[in-house]
């Protein structure tokens, strides 16, 4: 016998079987508090005071760029940039590429970004690549999907690609200590300057085969614009609402298997 794997002694007796569904409410709490717990983390040199819970947790909308090329299917699976940050070398090992122009927004739902009230980092995005990939960072408020701010650093909004950490802090119009769930990335699409033969936004690589037309781009692969592996918050506050939610329905759960347990007996 494989330990915690069912075995004939500990399976469910079939008068119980019908409790078994409020068990998993009970497990997910026990994630929930272990995630609320907030262990610090060190990813990739980079430490997160938060924990697991630091990193972004949905996406909200993926809409991939252009650039794709070759013969591999492009590296467009947007749950890529959830969780913890961890790529591998590889075609689509753990990052998702946007493509150029491509545009995704995830958000944090267990915690949220917000001020450090210093210069220190407060976002971090986790891009593969160098400076020949860059993007746009915008975040949003709570609640506030639509109302963007565009984030800057060392006063320029274009981002030179690569991970970056942000302080958001310094960026006029965010707010101290409001809350952030929302985190999209654009990628500024490279284009040909005929020119010069080279590349606009990119580390100045040659033109494609036809440096006349700006959509003529140097095959990219599947991992054509920015290569996002994981979106962080340094600064990160837990979101309250989900364990009341998660505990009040655990509490109606059980409630209704007493009353269910007491009408069996009588
Ligand atoms: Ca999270
Ligand atoms: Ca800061
Ligand atoms: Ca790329």
């Amino acid at each position: 016998v494989v330990e915690g794997l069912p075995h004939k002694q500990n399976r469910i007796p079939e008068d119980q079987a019908m409790s078994h569904p409020f068990l998993i409410p009970l497990a997910a709490l026990g994630i929930a508090l272990a995630a609320h717990e907030g262990v610090a983390s060190t990813v990739y040199g980079i430490d997160f005071p938060g924990g697991a819970s630091s990193f972004a947790d949905e996406v909200v909308w993926f809409a991939p760029g252009f650039g794709y090329g070759g013969s591999e299917a492009p590296c467009t699976d947007a749950t890529m940039a959830l969780g913890v940050a961890y790529a591998t070398p590889g075609v689509c090992t753990g990052y998702v590429s946007i493509g150029e122009g491509g545009s995704l927004v995830v958000a944090f739902t267990d915690n949220y970004l917000t001020t450090s009230g210093d210069a220190s980092p407060d976002l971090q995005i986790f891009a593969g690549g160098d400076h020949d990939e860059h993007f746009v960072v915008e975040i949003g408020r709570v609640g506030h999907p639509a109302e963007r701010i565009k984030l800057t650093v060392d006063g320029s909004d274009i981002l030179l690609g690569g991970s970056i950490g942000i302080d958001i802090d310094a960026v006029a119009g965010v707010i101290p200590g409001a809350l952030y769930s929302y985190v999209h990335i654009w990628d500024v699409p490279r284009y040909c300057d005929p020119a010069t033969g080279r590349m606009l936004w990119s580390v100045g690589e040659a033109c494609g085969t036809n440096p006349y037309n700006p959509f003529t781009l140097p095959t990219d692969g599947p991992w054509a614009g920015a290569d996002i592996y994981g979106v962080g918050a340094i600064t990160s506050v837990i979101a309250a609402t989900p364990l009341p939610a998660g505990l009040m329905l655990m509490g109606t759960a059980l409630g209704a298997l007493a009353a269910l347990r007491r009408r069996r007996r009588a």
